[in-house]
């Protein structure tokens, strides 16, 4: 086989594959290689950037390297060429090459700053959420609703990632990037994460949601993202930031769910750390007093 046909193979392959996945299917082979779309319009505009520089940056490598190659080979000193000096300190030469490329970085850099500014725009946001980042797990506070919980990796990755544990991790379902307990949230909403770090720094990172945002301690940044109306799905995603011996081991798992679903999966998990909370039946008498149940004992049942 030629290597076009091989070449034509591959590609329509890869293309069929992507035709046949659904939206967020866990990319394997060629598009392994590329960022994903994601589920959220902000997501599909940075994709949208990053594909219209990325062909920029082809279209000026193969012009670069293209004069440079074809210079060397046609105008080589073995075929008698002789260098023009005149090229040297030529001022419409310097002119032409100071201002093509000042055109093409503000022509990338307006399309840039307008996605920017919108990945900025915290504004009218409809669920407040707090992430909290520590060695090494999340810990998820519904700020207005009272519910909050932590997020550990799944109990199956983390017994087979002991030495010695005799577990295949090839059998382990989403090995290493599953939770306990996922961040669940609502599609179609604009969902305001407040970002911090409880001991060193962390990076909340879901490329589905076009969200990396760092958690560092002292300081709380502010992401968004608002999940597309027809979605519902787990979306998968790590921390970002070196951040110690287990930094591998603290993924992200978001649960995006329908409004209806969402709002019962609050009300009951509310409800439930509610009772969690609240202090035992009066002791008798003569015992003494137990200390009551603390909101962070109570950690959530998410489904
Ligand atoms: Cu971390």
């Amino acid at each position: 086989m030629t290597i076009r046909k091989t070449l034509a193979r591959l590609v329509l392959t890869a293309a069929a594959g992507a035709l046949a996945l659904p939206a967020v299917a866990e990319e394997s082979g060629w598009a392994q290689l590329n960022m994903p779309k994601g589920v959220t319009d902000i997501s599909r505009k940075i994709y949208a950037l990053h594909m219209e520089i990325f062909w920029v940056c082809v279209a000026i490598g193969v012009v670069v390297f293209g004069a440079m190659i074809w210079s060397m080979v046609v105008y080589r000193k073995s075929k008698g060429a002789i260098a023009d000096t005149t090229m040297v300190h030529n001022t419409q030469v310097e002119i032409v090459w100071t201002i093509v490329p000042v055109i093409i970085l503000i022509a990338m850099a307006v399309p840039a700053a307008r996605t920017l500014i919108e990945l900025e725009d915290t504004t009218r946001t409809g669920l407040n959420i707090k992430v909290t980042g520590f060695q090494w797990g999340w810990e998820y506070e519904y700020l207005d609703e009272g519910v909050s919980y932590f997020s550990h990796l799944d109990r199956a990755s983390d017994a087979a990632r002991e030495l010695g544990s005799g577990i295949d991790p090839t059998t382990v379902p989403h090995y290493l990037l599953n939770v306990d307990h996922p961040l669940v949230v609502p599609n179609g909403v604009k969902v305001r994460l407040l970002i911090t770090g409880a001991d060193v720094i962390h990076s909340w990172w879901v490329k589905d949601l076009g969200v990396k945002k760092d958690a560092i301690p002292g300081f709380v940044n502010e992401a968004w993202f608002k999940v597309d109306d027809d979605f519902t799905g787990m979306l998968r995603g790590n921390c970002a930031e070196l951040c110690g011996r287990d930094h591998g081991f603290m993924p992200i798992v978001v649960d995006v769910r329908s409004r209806a679903d969402f709002d019962a999966w609050l009300k009951s998990t509310a409800a439930g750390q509610k009772e969690a909370a609240a202090p035992a039946a009066p002791p008798p008498a003569t015992a003494p007093s137990s200390p009551p149940a603390t909101a962070s004992a109570a950690v959530a049942a998410s489904g």
